[in-house]
């Protein structure tokens, strides 16, 4: 899609050296373009930002700047040492903008916008994670959520709705009833199952509604491989942070044992070998609780079990509805990618919800 030449042109319009030696894709997000640029002597993350999900590239910058600069001062407090390893850190622009300001993002000839941050040396990504590497992962998102409790500057919600199950069910209800490309028929099953739990799964939307239950900053985008780690499974840090927003803590409890305690990718066609990993939940809701009790109320402890089913059921819901919709949101790479998405979700789902007596037993221990 880009040239080399177009890619080099980009990256040197951040303050960094202009010596490139490579640039080359990294990464499997479904939303933005990321690439690793190398220089003589440091190494970057450049990022193509998809604008027709995140039109206000605006914002979005501002609240990661917002989220990273507070967290970094928490590290620096903490006595944390090689902070760069720990959390993101953004490059501006060479340019200031026409407004005076110095931006974490350039717009290209196209209009299109790119951000660029340091790479984090010797760190890794996982699709399938062990049981000790998710009590680590479960003790960095409860960190993470736990550093932003006092954040004074406003964070924006960048996408609205973004994790309001009924909002996305209203997605799929316009979708099913469009049917724009005939695809409707092939899915019916899958449309009956969501209909069946629809009610009980938007529980925490009544919950909200009562003034029972809180938003707080939450990473909003936990699946296994935005966490990096290290070759040990030590937590480095937490990545992709376009989707920090205001949110249910199950967002981030949820999001991570939907891709972690599933037996195969969220992708993969074996529907017959998915399940809901315990030993997983387990080792996660363990390190999770461990930095996150300190603020958590007792209606967001108790609902951590419903949180590991609504996720793979909205995620399910959002699969199905891009794929009724002709694939107009995730990227594919082939005609029946999010229907296979979308039935492992609903399989992961019905998996979980097997599970919950015991997932709640667990956690009133
Ligand atoms: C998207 O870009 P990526 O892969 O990190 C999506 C998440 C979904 C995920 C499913 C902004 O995240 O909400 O859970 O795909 N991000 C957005 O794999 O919609
Ligand atoms: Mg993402």
């Amino acid at each position: 899609m880009y040239s080399d030449k177009q890619l080099r042109q980009i990256a040197t319009q951040f303050a960094i050296s202009k010596d490139i030696i490579n640039i080359c894709p990294l990464g499997s997000g479904l939303i933005n373009d990321t690439f690793k640029v190398e220089t003589r002597d440091k190494n970057y993350v450049l990022q193509h930002i998809n604008k027709t999900i995140f039109p206000d590239v605006d914002l979005l910058q501002q609240n990661i700047e917002n989220v990273t600069e507070h967290i970094r001062n928490k590290l620096i407090e903490s006595g944390e040492k090689n902070i760069d390893n720990k959390v993101l850190n953004f490059i501006k622009a060479s340019k200031v903008s026409s407004d005076g300001r110095q931006l974490s993002y350039v717009k290209d000839e196209n209009g299109e916008f790119w951000r660029l941050s340091h790479y984090i040396e010797g760190s890794v990504t996982h699709n399938l994670v062990n049981p000790t590497y998710s009590r680590f992962a479960g003790e960095a998102f409860g960190q993470f959520e736990a550093m932003l409790v006092d954040l004074k500057k406003p964070i924006g919600e960048v996408i609205p709705n973004f994790h309001n199950l009924s909002f996305r069910l209203a997605q799929l209800d316009a979708a099913i009833e469009a049917d724009p490309v005939g695809r409707l028929k092939e899915v019916q099953d899958l449309v009956d199952l969501v209909n069946i739990y629809a009610e009980e799964m938007t529980v925490s939307e009544r919950l909200y509604q009562k003034g029972l239950l809180p938003k707080r900053i939450c990473h909003c985008d936990t699946k296994v491989n935005n966490v990096l780690f290290d070759k040990n499974g030590h937590v480095l840090c937490v990545i992709d942070l376009d989707t920090v927003m205001p949110s249910f803590i199950f967002s981030d409890f949820g999001d991570f044992l939907r891709t972690a305690a599933n037996t195969v990718a969220e992708d993969d066609p074996h529907f017959e070998k998915i399940d809901f990993r315990m030993d997983i939940f387990k080792a996660f809701t363990e390190g999770y609780l461990k930095s996150a009790r300190s603020f958590l109320l007792p209606i967001e402890i108790e609902n951590l079990p419903y949180a590991a089913r609504l996720f793979a059921f909205m995620q399910g819901v959002r699969f199905l509805a891009d794929y009724i919709n002709g694939d107009i949101y995730y990227k594919t790479s082939y005609p029946e990618h999010n229907k296979v998405r979308a039935r492992n979700q609903m399989t992961l789902f019905l998996k979980a919800s097997e599970k919950e007596k015991e997932m709640k037993q667990f956690i009133s221990f």
